[in-house]
């Protein structure tokens, strides 16, 4: 477990703030998201309900994780698991609202997410034990492990994703194509951040760069994220409807 009372007056300041971006960050896009929802067409309000209960649930987290970090400048222990704990019930839930603000047919929509929700709980429960650890041998083999379900997740983004991309309207595909990247381009930043130590950045630089790098990462794949799912639902909104687009001058 590391020591938070080895950290420097900076580093301590560093990640002290970053932590605090993080639960105002969640704070605002939740209240954000919960209001807005009724202005998309009622088969997309879910996608807009679920994405802020993902940032509401991160809320909870950050505010535990900044106490404990604040009680661990004091000697007690740093508790690192509230980040798991968070991650295991938001990440299911981002795929899940990326399927549904997608308004696919049942089947197609049941297929994704029942191989999409385990794949990612298995992915998360995997890396935990690594996270732990502190030899890099076991950081490593528990890092392996959790990159197959999270390549797998990939697949079937990429792969099926691409299918039901072909049969969106074209302003609404090029946002779901954004959609993806950024999805892409901010879970690529976990297992980065979590392999610091393994590329020899040592002890309390590890350490800080993790915090900043998990807290920027989930600020953009929860925040970010949910509100650019909140601009497909307005896109496929007016695509379905000519008198919500008027009224929303979309
Ligand atoms: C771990 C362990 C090392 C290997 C891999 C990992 C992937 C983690 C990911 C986390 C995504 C979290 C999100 C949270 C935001 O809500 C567990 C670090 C591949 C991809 C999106």
């Amino acid at each position: 477990m590391f020591d938070v009372t080895t950290l420097t007056a900076d580093q301590y300041d560093a990640v002290y703030n970053v932590l605090s971006l993080g639960f105002a960050s969640m704070f605002a896009t939740t209240i954000f998201l919960y209001i807005s929802q009724g202005r998309v067409l009622p088969k997309y309000r879910q996608a807009i309900v679920i994405s802020g209960t993902v940032t509401l649930i991160a809320m909870y987290h950050y505010w535990r994780i900044f106490e404990s970090f604040v009680a661990a400048k004091g000697g007690a222990e740093f508790n690192e698991a509230y980040r798991y704990v968070d991650w295991l019930l938001t990440v299911p839930l981002l795929l899940l609202e990326t399927v549904a603000v997608l308004a696919l047919p049942a089947s197609e929509r049941k297929s994704l997410t029942s191989r999409l929700v385990p794949a990612s709980a298995l992915m998360i429960i995997l890396g935990y034990p690594g996270e732990m650890a502190m030899e890099n041998g076991a950081k490593m083999l528990w890092g392996a492990l959790s990159t197959i379900p999270f390549l797998y997740i990939l697949y079937v983004l990429f792969v099926e994703l691409t299918r039901s991309l072909e049969r969106q309207p074209g302003e609404v595909s090029a946002t779901i194509g954004r959609l993806r990247l950024l999805l892409i381009a901010t879970w690529g930043v976990y297992p980065l951040s979590y392999l610091m130590p393994v590329l020899g950045i040592d002890g309390s630089d590890a350490f800080v760069g993790r915090q900043i790098g998990y807290t920027v990462a989930d600020v953009l794949a929860k925040c970010l994220f949910g509100l650019t799912i909140y601009k497909v639902a307005k896109l496929k909104s007016a695509a379905d409807d000519s008198a919500y687009a008027a009224s929303e001058n979309v």
